[in-house]
């Protein structure tokens, strides 16, 4: 019997380096890791929050399939951190690459690793904005508010050149 087919939402952040290449480069490393590309976002510029003395992020959302389970998911999204050279040191501190789950299908998840819907999700406007993207309806389901402060559309999604095919 095979496993079923997740719809996964994914938040990406970069404040390190060439920031849209690493978005870039971050995507197509999950597409090449057994994700299918449904839909992106724009890229938006955002205040850092949490740590404020760091660089501005470049953040957005990304909507793909997958039939990989939650914990092998999250394996992969690790993986494509680890390929940009993501260095772990300071806590909240600038990165060259983030990638978080925010929604996969309608599971809740509570792991030591994985907590799904993420619990901070609906504070956080460079998270908001560009899931707002993926559908209005996307938002009113979780109840969450669509709020914009500190963030800037840099690159609207019809011209993010994004390598759908993973390579
Ligand atoms: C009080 C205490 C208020 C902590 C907020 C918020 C901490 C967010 C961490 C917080 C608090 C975070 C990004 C970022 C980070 C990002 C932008 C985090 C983890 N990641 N700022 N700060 N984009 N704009 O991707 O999300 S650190
Ligand atoms: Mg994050
Ligand atoms: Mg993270």
């Amino acid at each position: 019997m095979s496993g079923q087919i997740y719809d996964v939402w994914l938040s990406l952040g970069s404040n390190l380096g060439n920031r849209y290449e690493n978005l870039m480069g971050g995507v197509a490393f999950l597409l090449a890791n057994g994700l299918a590309f449904r839909n992106c976002s724009g890229i938006y510029e955002t205040e850092p929050v949490g740590y404020t003395d760091q660089p501005p992020f470049y953040n957005m959302a990304v909507h793909c399939s997958t039939s990989l389970e939650p914990l092998e998911l999250l394996e992969v999204c690790r993986q494509a951190e680890r390929e940009y050279k993501r260095e772990r040191n300071l806590r909240w501190g600038p990165r060259t690459l983030d990638v978080d789950i925010l929604l996969i299908g309608d599971l809740t998840i509570n792991l030591p690793d994985l907590t799904v819907p993420h619990p901070r999700m609906g504070e956080r406007a460079f998270v908001l904005g560009p899931l707002g993207e993926m559908g209005i309806s996307l938002l009113a389901k979780w109840g969450l508010p669509w709020i914009h402060e500190g963030i800037v559309l840099k690159i609207p999604a019809a011209d993010v050149k994004m390598n759908i095919a993973g390579e």
